[in-house]
């Protein structure tokens, strides 16, 4: 299995976060990627090679250019605007307020462009975005030369990131980005199947009205935990994409059987589907040690659940998304990446 990942993804390298109404420690930070990485390497059936650059225009089929444009200019603006340290939006549109325009003033352009506070911008954020969206690129470029399955180690992560927004430490949507190329290159169909503690909020919004790719997504019940304001069950899909969508919100407290019985219920969906390509958006914030989670998977669980994934028994493209208890981190991806190749 072919593992991807570049040094340029470590470059995005926060020191706050605001939570709980404070401004703490950011836990999305890059030593994520080297732990899961090290860990990785030392499974005998991973190799890493270096690798190739598909330039903007794949990226630029998911997210809109002014939105991109934005994130590369990010951090001129801010330093021309006299400032220091990481950016965080404080304003937003409310349910009645325009879109329609974007506002000149940075403050205003950072509450158009996210939907969170808790996702710090800097003025490496853009390059560290684009080389995790090229991990994504290449695991996808993998299966489409024929590999079975690979590993993409997307740091910054992806899944909460809408065509024009970002949030939840993600800015480019790495999954939507390896599934459009999966499409792009001729692909008939495509599944994203979300297994993070949290709903893949930007991966479901990309794709709402497709009937071409399938988004599902097992999580922690949005009325209880972040992103708060989609991901339940009753989200279908819109138009073409009716029928399409699958949401499995779960309870604060959840452990590993009722976990795996809800992607049980996803791959018997995606099994109707018959996709050319699987992606799995994959976070193992489902760990009980995960300091901004609350669901109860041990380390011991995490093999069982690459097993149950390993039966779509289609070609499969693991992008990495949140797990935030760092010094576990390696062991639970490797050992869950252990029972899908076993
Ligand atoms: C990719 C991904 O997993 N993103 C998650 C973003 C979650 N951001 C909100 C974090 C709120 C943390 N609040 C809990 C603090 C515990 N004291
Ligand atoms: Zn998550």
């Amino acid at each position: 299995m072919q593992l991807f990942f570049s040094p340029t993804q470590l470059d995005h390298d926060p020191k706050k976060e605001i939570s709980d109404g404070k401004l703490v420690d950011a836990v999305e930070v890059p030593k994520r990627a080297e732990m899961i990485f090290d860990a990785l390497m030392k499974l005998p059936q991973i190799e890493h090679k270096p690798q190739q650059d598909f330039g903007l225009a794949p990226i630029a089929q998911v997210h809109d250019r002014a939105y991109i444009d934005f994130l590369a200019a990010f951090g001129a603006l801010w330093a021309e605007a006299g400032r220091s340290g990481e950016g965080f939006p404080f304003v937003w549109p409310g349910r009645d307020f325009r879109t329609d325009r974007v506002p000149n003033h940075l403050d205003g352009k950072l509450g158009h462009y996210s939907f969170d506070a808790g996702t710090p911008l800097t003025d490496k954020t853009f390059g560290a975005a684009y080389a995790s969206a090229q991990s994504a690129l290449n695991g996808a470029s993998a299966l489409l030369q024929g590999d079975q399955a690979s590993f993409a180690l997307c740091r910054p992560p992806g899944h909460h990131a809408g065509k024009d927004y970002y949030g939840g430490y993600c800015f480019f949507n790495n999954a939507a980005i390896a599934a459009q190329y999966f499409r792009d290159q001729g692909a008939q169909r495509v599944s994203i199947f979300d297994v993070d503690y949290h709903h893949g909020n930007g991966t479901q919004s990309i794709f709402y009205d497709r009937a071409d790719v399938q988004f599902l997504s097992v999580h922690a019940d949005p009325m209880d935990e972040y992103p708060y304001f989609l991901g339940h069950a009753d989200e279908k899909g819109v138009g073409q994409g009716h029928g399409h969508n699958f949401n499995y919100p779960l309870p604060l407290g959840t452990t590993a059987d009722a976990l795996m019985a809800a992607i049980e219920a996803g791959l018997a969906e995606i099994n109707s589907f018959a996709p050319d390509y699987l992606v799995i958006s994959l976070g193992v914030d489902f760990f009980e040690g995960d300091p901004i989670s609350q669901f109860k998977l041990t380390y011991a669980d995490m093999p069982a659940i690459g097993t149950l994934l390993k039966t779509a028994n289609v070609p499969t493209l693991f992008v990495m998304e949140g797990g935030y208890a760092v010094d576990d981190l390696g062991r639970n991806v490797a050992a869950l990446i252990d029972g899908f190749l076993a």
